[in-house]
C-alpha cells in the first residue's frame, strides 16, 4: 500500500509537466483529403465552418426547447446545437436528484391533481421573463398541456421550483406567455369542459361547457406565481388555443385564438362523424382579443366569482365591461403572434394557404366606433374580418407559426404542409424566400424572435418527422431541430439535429451573455426554495440525532468521504439523511445513493439535499458517492446499518485488515514531504503569474487552499498520534494527509494548465 502511494507521487509529479512527449503520428490527412473521404461539398465545409465549435467554445445562443411527453426542457446552445441539459420540470429525472430528493418531491407533489401524483407532463411553450418586452434571462416558465399545469424555473441554477394546477380548466394550450414586463403569465385553455371540474352530459355542452384564460401573477421578488393575485375570465366553448401578449402599442391587451368555433361533439361509437369533420366545417374561426388591463381592474373591483377559491371573471361581465372581443380567423388556426412593435398579430391556419395579417390599430378603431357585425352565441361582440385585417399573404400550405426577425417588417412562418420555412415582408405583403425543411415543421424559433427586439441570425425548424435524416433506431424515431442560417438573402439549412426525448412544441433562445447562472449554491441552500436549508450541516457539526422509531443525519460530503461514514438503526426507524456539499470547487457535485433503498441525490457544491425513507429490512446496506469526483471517489463510501429489532449490542472489537508499524508511518511521512515539494513548485509558479485576473483560477486557488489547510489539519493529527506511538492511527492520519496534498495538487495542476493555455503572463 505504501509502495504504492510512493508510486503515485511520481504520478503526480509526471502529471505537473515532467512526462515525456508523445511519439511523432502518422502524417495527418489533408482537408482535401477528408472531404473525398467523407463525400464532403464545399456547400457542406461552409455549413460546418459556421456550425463547429471548438473545444472550449461557447455558443451565441442558447437555446430552451420544450421536451414535449418528456415533461422536461431541454437546452442547448446555437449555433452548435449541442446539448447542454435537461431540465427536469414534471418529470423525476435521477442524474438531477429530482423527485429522490425530499426537496424537490415537495415540488412535484405541488403538482398532484386532486391528491393523483401526475408523474409526466406534455411541456408545450416556454417563456423566459421580459423586461420592457425584452428578454432578461432571469425565470423561465412552461406549461403542461395535458393536465393544465404550469412550471416556474430559475434561471440563476436552471432547477424548477414551482409547479401550480390551474384551479378552473381540465387541459390547456395557449400557454405560457409572458406580458412586456412578465406581470402576467397567460394560459388558455384547449378542449372545453365545465369550470372547476365536475361532471356534465355533452348534451349541456353549449350550456355547462367552457374556455378560460387565466392570467397568473408573477412574483418577480418572490420568483413565485402568486395564485392568491391572479384571475381567469370564462370563455364560450371553443378550442381555444395559442395565445400571445400584446406589447409596444398594443400592451395591455392580449390575443388567443381558437377552432372548433362549431363547438361540435364526435363520438364515432355513438354513430357520429368524428371531431375533425365537425371541428373544420366553419370557413372561420375566432381570434380573442382581451383587454387585460380592464380585466385586471375589473379583478381588482371584486367583479368576479369565486371557482375553487379562484377568481373568475365570468361572460357576461367581459363583454359588459368591454374585455373581450371575437374576429373571424380563417381556417382551423393555429399560432398567433404579435409583431415586434405590437402592430400586428400574424394568425396562421392550417387549412389556408394564407396568414391573416390583423392591425391592432384597425382592431382599435371598430371597437371604439363599436362597429360590429354581430355577435356570437354568448352575446361576444365580433369584429368584421375586413374591419381588422391588415393583409392576407398567400405563403403556402399549411401556415402554423410566425417568429420575427431583427430587419423591419421581416417575418418567418412554418408551413407544415408544405415543410417549408416562409420568409416575408408581412408590412408590404411580400414573400422574400422559402427554403424546405425536413418534415412537417411545427413551430420555428429565431434568436429572441418573440421579444421587442429580435437578433436574427438563426432560425431553427422544430419539425414534426425525421423520417430518413438519421441512423434509423427502431419505429420511435428522434425529434429534428434544423439550424437555418438566415444572415444572407437566401435561408440556408446548414445543420440537423435529432433530439431523442419527446416532441418538442415551442422553443425560446436568447443571447447567451442575458445568462448568469450561478456557480455553486451559497452554502446550505436549498435549491429548491432558493433560500438557506434549515437542516444544512457545517464542517465539524456532523452529527445523528436519535428519538424513538426516528434517525436522523447530519452529515456533509468533500472529496473524498461522506461524514458520517457509518450510520447504525434499527429495523423500522424512519431515517433521514440530510447533506450538504460542502466543496467550493466548480463542478465538484457528489451523488449519495444507498443499496435498495430508491435513494439517489444530486448535492452541487453548496447545496444541502435529503433523501428520507424507513428502514424496514434489517442489513448491511452499502451507500456512496454517484460521481467520479477525484481519484478516490470509488472509496467515498459508507455503510447503513440496519439491525434487527432487539438484537443485543455486539461486542465491540474493531478489528483492522492491516496493521502498521514505525517503518510504515516514515515511508508514509516521506512521501508526504515529498508530495508537498512538487505542491510547493507548481504553487511558485502560480502565484508567479497574473492568476488574480483569471475569476476561475482564483476560485481553484481558494479550494487547493482549502485542500491543504485539511491536509494541514491530518498532518497535525498524525504527528500526535506519533508522538504517542500509536502507528497504526499515526499512519492512516499520514495517509489521510496525503490525499488531501493530492486534491490539492490536482487542482494546481488545472490552474496551472489553465493559465498556460490562456495565455497568463509572469509577473515576477
Ligand atoms: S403547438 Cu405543437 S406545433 Cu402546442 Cu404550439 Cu403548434
Ligand atoms: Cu464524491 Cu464521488
Amino acid at each position: 500500500m505504501i509502495r504504492t502511494r510512493l508510486k503515485q507521487t511520481a504520478a503526480v509529479a509526471a502529471l505537473l509537466g515532467i512526462g515525456a512527449v508523445v511519439a511523432g503520428a502518422a502524417q495527418a490527412e489533408s482537408l482535401d483529403q477528408v472531404m473525398k473521404r467523407r463525400n464532403l461539398t464545399q456547400k457542406d465545409l461552409l455549413s460546418a465552418a459556421k456550425t463547429y465549435t471548438p473545444t472550449g467554445g461557447r455558443d451565441e445562443f442558447v437555446a430552451f426547447s420544450s421536451g414535449g411527453q418528456s415533461g422536461q426542457v431541454i437546452v442547448y446552445g446555437i449555433p452548435s446545437m449541442r446539448i447542454l441539459k435537461y431540465i427536469a420540470v414534471f418529470t423525476p429525472e435521477p442524474w438531477q436528484g429530482y423527485g429522490y430528493d425530499e426537496e424537490s418531491k415537495a415540488v412535484l407533489a405541488q403538482g398532484k391533481i386532486g391528491g393523483r401524483d401526475i408523474t409526466w407532463g406534455d411541456t408545450h411553450h416556454p417563456a423566459i421573463t421580459e423586461t420592457n418586452g425584452d428578454y432578461d434571462g432571469q425565470w423561465l416558465f412552461i406549461n403542461d398541456k395535458s393536465s393544465p399545469r404550469l412550471a416556474v424555473i430559475s434561471l440563476h441554477d436552471f432547477e424548477t421550483q414551482q409547479i401550480v394546477v390551474n384551479p378552473v380548466m381540465q387541459s390547456e394550450h395557449g400557454g405560457a406567455f409572458v406580458t412586456p414586463n412578465s406581470d402576467y403569465v397567460i394560459e388558455a385553455s384547449q378542449y372545453p369542459a365545465p369550470l372547476g371540474g365536475g361532471f356534465a352530459p355533452l348534451e349541456e355542452f353549449n350550456e355547462k361547457y367552457r374556455g378560460a384564460v387565466t392570467y397568473w401573477k408573477f412574483d418577480r421578488e418572490a420568483g413565485r406565481i402568486d395564485q392568491s393575485k391572479s384571475f381567469s375570465i370564462e370563455l364560450p366553448p371553443y378550442s381555444q388555443d395559442l395565445s400571445d401578449a400584446g406589447k409596444g402599442v398594443s400592451d395591455g391587451w392580449s390575443f388567443t385564438n381558437s377552432f372548433c368555433t362549431e363547438r361540435y361533439v364526435g363520438g364515432i361509437e355513438r354513430g357520429r362523424p368524428p371531431f375533425e369533420a365537425g371541428c373544420s366545417a366553419n370557413d372561420t374561426d375566432f381570434l380573442h382579443v382581451f383587454n387585460w388591463k380592464k380585466a385586471e381592474e375589473v379583478y381588482k373591483a371584486g367583479k368576479t366569482t369565486k371557482i375553487n377559491g379562484h377568481d373568475v371573471i365570468s361572460l357576461k361581465t367581459a363583454v359588459d365591461e368591454g374585455i373581450l372581443f371575437l374576429i373571424p380567423e380563417p381556417k382551423s388556426p393555429h399560432g398567433v403572434d404579435v409583431s415586434p412593435d405590437g402592430k400586428y398579430i400574424v394568425v396562421g391556419g392550417k387549412l389556408d394557404s394564407q396568414v391573416s395579417i390583423y392591425s391592432f390599430e384597425k382592431i382599435q378603431a371598430s371597437i371604439a366606433a363599436k362597429k360590429f357585425s354581430g355577435v356570437d352565441a354568448y352575446g361576444v361582440p365580433i369584429i368584421d374580418i375586413k374591419d381588422a385585417l391588415h393583409k392576407q399573404v398567400a405563403l403556402g400550405l399549411g401556415p402554423l407559426h410566425t417568429q420575427y426577425d431583427a430587419k423591419p417588417c421581416v417575418a418567418y412562418t412554418s408551413l407544415y404542409v408544405d415543410s417549408q420555412v416562409a420568409k416575408y415582408d408581412y408590412c408590404e405583403g411580400k414573400i422574400l424566400d422559402k427554403v424546405s425543411v425536413h418534415y412537417n415543421i411545427g413551430h420555428l424559433m429565431s434568436m429572441e424572435g418573440d421579444s421587442v427586439h429580435p437578433k436574427g441570425k438563426y432560425v431553427v425548424a422544430l419539425n414534426k418527422l425525421a423520417i430518413d435524416r438519421f441512423n434509423p433506431v427502431g419505429p420511435l424515431h428522434p425529434q429534428n431541430h434544423q439550424l437555418i442560417d438566415v444572415s444572407g438573402d437566401k435561408m440556408e439549412v446548414i445543420y440537423d439535429m435529432p433530439l431523442p426525448l419527446g416532441e418538442p412544441h415551442y422553443s425560446v433562445a436568447i443571447a447567451a451573455d442575458k445568462l448568469k447562472p450561478l456557480v455553486r449554491y451559497k452554502f446550505g441552500t436549498d435549491s429548491r426554495t432558493g433560500k438557506t436549508s434549515p437542516v444544512a450541516t457545517r464542517p465539524g457539526q456532523e452529527r445523528i440525532e436519535r428519538s424513538p422509531g426516528e434517525v436522523k443525519v447530519f452529515g456533509t460530503l468533500i472529496r473524498s468521504h461522506i461524514t458520517p461514514e457509518i450510520v447504525e438503526v434499527e429495523e423500522g426507524d424512519k431515517v433521514s439523511f440530510h447533506l450538504t456539499n460542502t466543496e467550493r470547487a466548480e463542478d465538484e457535485v457528489h451523488g449519495f445513493a444507498v443499496s435498495g433503498h430508491n435513494v439517489n441525490l444530486s448535492v452541487e457544491p453548496g447545496k444541502t439535499a435529503t433523501a428520507a425513507f424507513t428502514a424496514d429490512r434489517p442489513g448491511v446496506y452499502p451507500y456512496y458517492c454517484t460521481e467520479f469526483c477525484s481519484a478516490l471517489h470509488l472509496e467515498m463510501e459508507g455503510y447503513l446499518l440496519v439491525k434487527p429489532k432487539g438484537l443485543a449490542q455486539a461486542a465491540a472489537v474493531q478489528t483492522a485488515g492491516v496493521t502498521y508499524a514505525k517503518g510504515d508511518f516514515d515511508k508514509q511521512y516521506k512521501s508526504c514531504v515529498d508530495t508537498q515539494a512538487v505542491i510547493d513548485s507548481v504553487v511558485g509558479y502560480i502565484t508567479s503569474t497574473n492568476f488574480k485576473d483569471f475569476p476561475q483560477v482564483v476560485s481553484m486557488v481558494e479550494d487547493a487552499t482549502d485542500q491543504l489547510n485539511f491536509a494541514a489539519d491530518a498532518r497535525k493529527k498524525a504527528d500526535e498520534a506519533a508522538k504517542k506511538e500509536d502507528w497504526q492511527n499515526a499512519t492512516l492520519w499520514a495517509g489521510q494527509w496525503w490525499q488531501y496534498q493530492v486534491k490539492a495538487a490536482d487542482i494546481g495542476l488545472r490552474a496551472k494548465t489553465f493559465l498556460e493555455q490562456n495565455g497568463a503572463k509572469k509577473v515576477k
